[in-house]
């Protein structure tokens, strides 16, 4: 960018001439957090009931995603664009080891995705006008709730734990039900891990009357669909 502030900003005190100078030099487009490295396992399979339908697949470290692309979910002949993953497929092994919990990352997603409309960035899930609003505050809030959780992505690494800090990987989720139900069913599927050796879990949202009832972010924010029901197989 080609910014000649020089010449033309009057004299100002030092502090408000920074601040004019930050916002002509600041990028258009928002900043993508980058993934850590991706490194695939292949005595893993994630995917090993072949899951389907098969939209755009991700395979990472800890999880396989297919995300919805603009096909049609609810079979009324009209295209259906979610921007929430499909189903993530996993599959946790048996350990012994101690592994430290991380420090939770920004939430990331896929940029191309996302420039095309498809995927959501962090910011959807604000929910614009939603702090006023006592509906949504405490546990009724809306979370990004994982689909392979953190923690048990540890298990592999601390890059495929950082990995699953992705929108793809998320879906809507009310914080009494993230941090109730499904995290007690999540710590189940590690325990039984550890009691049988491997364990493969399927998860995503699936709807009542095959269509969402709410989005989450409006207006000219990417949107998110919310889950009405979920199953855990
Ligand atoms: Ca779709
Ligand atoms: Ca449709």
């Amino acid at each position: 960018m080609n910014c000649k502030l020089s010449s033309k900003i009057p004299k100002q005190s030092g502090r408000k001439y920074i601040a004019i100078f930050f916002f002509a030099v600041f990028p258009a487009f928002p900043a993508f957090p980058q993934y850590a490295p991706n490194i695939l396992d292949e005595s893993y399979e994630h995917d090993k009931w072949g899951t389907l339908p098969h939209d755009i697949l991700f395979y990472f470290a800890a999880y396989t995603v297919s995300f919805d692309s603009e096909d049609d979910d609810n079979g009324d002949g009209m295209p259906d664009l979610w921007g929430i993953p499909e189903w993530v497929s996993f599959e946790i092994k048996k350990t012994d080891k101690k592994y430290p919990l991380a420090g939770r990352p920004k939430w990331m997603t896929d940029r191309e995705l996302y420039n095309a409309g498809i995927a959501p960035d962090d910011e959807s899930y604000a929910v614009p006008g939603a702090n006023s609003l006592k509906e949504v505050k405490t546990d009724y809030r809306f979370v990004r709730g994982h689909m392979c959780p953190k923690d048990t992505a540890e298990r592999i690494s601390r890059d495929a734990a950082y990995n699953t800090h992705t929108l793809l990987n998320a879906v809507p989720q009310l914080q009494w039900q993230n941090n109730g139900i499904w995290k007690k069913i999540e710590n189940l599927c590690t325990d039984w891990a550890d009691i049988y050796e491997r364990v493969w879990v399927i998860c995503g949202p699936v709807f009542f009357n095959k269509s969402p009832s709410l989005w989450l972010g409006q207006g000219k924010k990417r949107r998110s669909r919310f889950r009405t029901l979920f199953l855990r197989l």
